[in-house]
């Protein structure tokens, strides 16, 4: 196969299979720590080992199978590298030459070691001790004039037991400034969900996914971002499910996959079909197809009674009358236009939703990170509820999480606005007066740092000033800052884009040993499937420096809020004495102890998948929300002669969010580079393009800020006119700040309207 990009789609032979274990080997043999990183996959998610630090999917019920995928191979070897980042290397280079590194030559630098501290007086971070760094902190935060000018941004992999102590910390110090990477993902799955649903979480197991009669999967790449999920789909396409994938992208994993753990489809160069059907709409159009399937379904049901579910509708279902005029009113010409499908194919999806009885729904970003992301979570929902597929076995809801505990994070109290029960159960607890204002989510805090409002900024894990939008404005943000904090495992841009004092405090990663003075010590995780299980890392410490996020965070509340209220330093000495205090707060944790240790771990009960509905008015809603009345490129091509093309940015295969392990994106046939622009061919040809002509992208807005980005190679692929696709999080300097979904201020990330012109050699 010719490495090139010139001809895609390159990648004909099925997603996994041998490509995905050479890729494995590959990264193995670069992680300069073979021996390590081996040792730990073998212990990847399985019962005493560790949690595979990837992604969110649900581990596999048979316990001693190896469960770990090509992309799980290069977080563990990413983070047994030998290579250190210490104060060596920050003696050799300095903040501004780091600067000009890219994201990739960052994180490959190695593993942070010690505490590093810049004071703003040179261009360099210089060592410090642990207690002198919990010092500034502790004092920084106590000259705030309101603990509200504190930020405590969390990313997903950070544990349930640091997460409940962060929370509680910053609750104590007297904020809910608690921005996190959920604002930036499934923001609007939680919302919507919880406004139709009562809960915010997904409402299946991994048991319905072998029962389901069809999986329809939206706005998602599971072959790079959920590879274990391709197993999952595997099997249910092999016992004769349909799979349904709905994606503007045709994605390789969607298509075929072959099981690196089947030795037939291995040694036969086979592959299993995953995906029977798949549509591709435009970027956006998911809720015009959703609601011309609804318009199909009642269309139907004038005929056929039992096409729609009436005995669910009537006894759990509030709404259903104006949903059923809302859809009367939507137009076929709206729909067709705004999802650029045929009145056929939607019928035709139709008709493969009526004809099984048992359905799920997954999604991911491609739903989530738009204008209009909570009403087509809603739509979702609508169509699912249609005939009565929630809370029955084998169907139901299934947003399909990221980062590997973002859902735990969650329910650990990480939330600028928590509910009041959650407070109430705080105060209860620890008899303090908990802040009850809301906080500032993601780009509220960008917005409170360029104001001033906003001076001290904590990060637990994350690459915060890569993964927000506007770029030029999120770095001038956290300059504005009088200290930023990283809590990291190693070097990325948020360390070299610093407040005007900075600290870098070097932790523990998921797979290696955490020893307290208890003992070593496990931590929990909760998956999307709402598993609750134990992780323990299995590798020594990359340094005995290091020290665990859970003591870092016990640390930093003991400088800045003692220990009047709540004895940190022995919380942090044993977390089972966590765990009880999880126990007493979060509903669902019964036991905690006990129920972590056997297997697998325990779930944690959803009540909308027991048909019980913990709404205002305790049943499931339908949404009446109106299609949008326009899309973005239409918006935008008011503004400008220039033809507006909406741009989604997205994963390739050789990342992890802002952590770039290589230059490739194999299933895409990208190979060696990443400022690349897929275009169809009729855009390319519009604009008198060609196929590998180097472009200049620029954001066309009306808010007189410029945005803009040189040097992209345009690649022909199979994507709908006016689409585009480029890679996060290089384009993230062209989403503007003010460009956030309705009632989630999650970023478009995936609909920002752009306009191209060809580089000159001036450019
Ligand atoms: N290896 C690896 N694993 C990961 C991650 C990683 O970076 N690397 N990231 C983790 C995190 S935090 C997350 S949130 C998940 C992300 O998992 P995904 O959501 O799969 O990630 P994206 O690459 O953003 O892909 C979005 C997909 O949706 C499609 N899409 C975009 N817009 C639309 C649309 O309007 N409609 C439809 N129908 N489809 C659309 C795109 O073509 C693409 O296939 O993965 C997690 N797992
Ligand atoms: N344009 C665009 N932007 C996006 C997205 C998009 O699709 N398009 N997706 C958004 C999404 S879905 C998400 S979730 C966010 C992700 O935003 P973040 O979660 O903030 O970013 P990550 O890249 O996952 O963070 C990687 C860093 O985490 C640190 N790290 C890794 N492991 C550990 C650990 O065990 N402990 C600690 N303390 N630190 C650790 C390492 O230093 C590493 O550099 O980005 C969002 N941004
Ligand atoms: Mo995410």
């Amino acid at each position: 196969m010719s490495k090139s990009s010139k001809n895609n789609p390159a990648y004909s032979s099925p997603a996994g299979g041998w490509g995905a274990l050479r890729s494995s080997a590959k990264h193995l043999i670069q992680s300069e720590n073979a021996a390590k990183s081996v040792k730990a996959l073998l212990r990847a998610n399985q019962p005493g080992g560790f949690d595979c630090p990837g992604c969110a999917w649900g581990d596999s019920a048979t316990a001693g199978k190896v469960d770990f995928c090509e992309n799980g191979v290069k977080a563990i070897a990413w983070e047994a590298t030998s290579k250190r980042v210490d104060s060596n290397f920050f003696k050799q280079y300095s903040i501004t030459e780091l600067q000009q590194w890219d994201d990739h030559s960052l994180e490959k630098s190695g593993r942070l070691t010690e505490p590093m501290y810049y004071d703003g007086e040179n261009d360099h971070y210089q060592p410090i001790s642990w207690q002198e760094a919990f010092k500034i902190i502790g004092t920084s935060l106590q000259q705030l004039s309101s603990p509200n000018e504190a930020l405590l941004y969390t990313s997903g992999r950070a544990s349930n037991e640091v997460a409940y102590l962060y929370q509680l910390f910053g609750r104590v110090l007297g904020t809910n400034n608690f921005p996190d990477c959920s604002n930036m993902c499934h923001e609007a799955s939680g919302i919507g969900m919880t406004n139709s649903l009562g809960t915010g979480k997904g409402t299946v197991t991994m048991d319905d996914f072998s029962k389901a009669d069809a999986i329809f999967v939206f706005g998602q790449n599971p072959g790079t971002n959920h590879p274990r999920m391709l197993g999952t789909l595997r099997e249910a396409s092999k016992r004769g499910a349909k799979i349904v994938s709905v994606n503007n992208l045709k994605e390789r994993g969607l298509q075929k996959f072959s099981d690196p753990q089947s030795p037939k489809e291995m040694i036969f160069l086979t592959g299993t079909t995953i995906s029977q059907y798949y549509f591709t709409p435009r970027l956006g159009g998911d809720m015009a197809l959703l609601r011309g399937v609804a318009k199909c379904l009642f269309e139907k049901f004038e005929h056929d009674k039992s096409v729609l579910d009436t005995d669910f509708i009537n006894e759990h279902c509030h709404g259903f009358e104006a949903y059923r005029q809302r859809v009367a009113a939507s137009d076929w010409d709206k729909i067709l236009d705004q999802c650029s499908l045929t009145r056929e194919n939607i019928e035709q999806i139709a008709t493969i939703y009526t004809s099984s009885n048992k359905v799920i729904f997954t999604w991911a970003m491609g739903i989530t990170q738009h204008r209009h992301s909570v009403a087509t979570v809603r739509e979702l929902l609508n169509v699912l509820m249609l005939r009565g597929n929630i809370g029955k076995a084998g169907a139901g809801a299934c947003p399909v999480r990221g980062h590997s505990n973002v859902q735990g994070n969650r329910t650990m109290g990480i939330n600028e606005n928590p509910s009041m029960d959650f407070l109430d159960a705080l105060e209860h607890r620890y008899s303090f007066s908990v802040p009850r204002d809301n906080g500032f989510n993601t780009v509220e805090s960008i917005h409170a740092m360029l104001e001033g409002k906003a001076k001290v900024f904590i990060a637990l894990g994350g690459n915060f000033s890569a993964a927000t939008p506007d770029t030029t404005r999120t770095h001038k943000a956290l300059k504005n800052c009088d200290l930023t904090v990283q809590i990291s495992t190693k070097l990325n841009r948020s360390h070299v884009i610093t407040g005007k004092r900075a600290l870098i405090l070097p932790c523990l990663g998921r797979t290696e040993i955490d020893r307290q003075s208890s003992g070593e010590q496990c931590i929990t995780v909760e998956d999307s499937m709402s598993m609750v299980h134990s992780s323990t890392g299995q590798n020594e410490p990359a340094a005995n420096t290091l020290r665990s996020e859970t003591a870092i965070v016990a640390a930093i509340a003991m400088a800045s809020v003692g220990d009047k209220i709540v004895d940190w330093n022995t919380l942090a000495g044993d977390y089972d004495l966590i765990r009880q205090e999880i126990s007493a707060v979060i509903p669902g944790f019964d036991d905690y102890n006990f129920r972590i240790k056997a297997g697998r771990g325990f779930h944690l009960q959803n009540s909308a998948a027991q048909r019980h509905w913990r709404t205002p008015i305790q049943k499931a809603i339908f949404s009446d929300a109106r299609l949008p009345e326009q899309l973005v490129h239409e918006r935008a091509q008011l503004m400008t002669k220039k033809p507006v093309l909406t741009l989604q940015t997205l994963r390739s295969h050789d990342q992890y969010n802002t952590t770039i392990y290589g230059m490739d994106d194999r299933y895409r046939g990208v190979y060696g580079e990443r400022n690349i622009i897929f275009m169809n061919a009729k855009d390319i040809n519009k604009q008198a393009l060609k196929n590998g002509d180097r472009v200049k992208i620029t954001t066309v807005s009306n808010d007189g800020i410029a945005r803009s980005l040189s040097n992209f190679k345009i690649v022909e692929y199979l994507i709908p006119p006016g689409c585009v696709a480029a890679y996060y999080p290089e384009t993230n300097p062209l989403v503007p700040l003010e460009s956030i979904a309705d009632e989630c201020g999650t970023p478009t990330y995936k609909s920002i309207p752009i306009s191209i012109e060809k580089m000159d050699n001036q450019q």
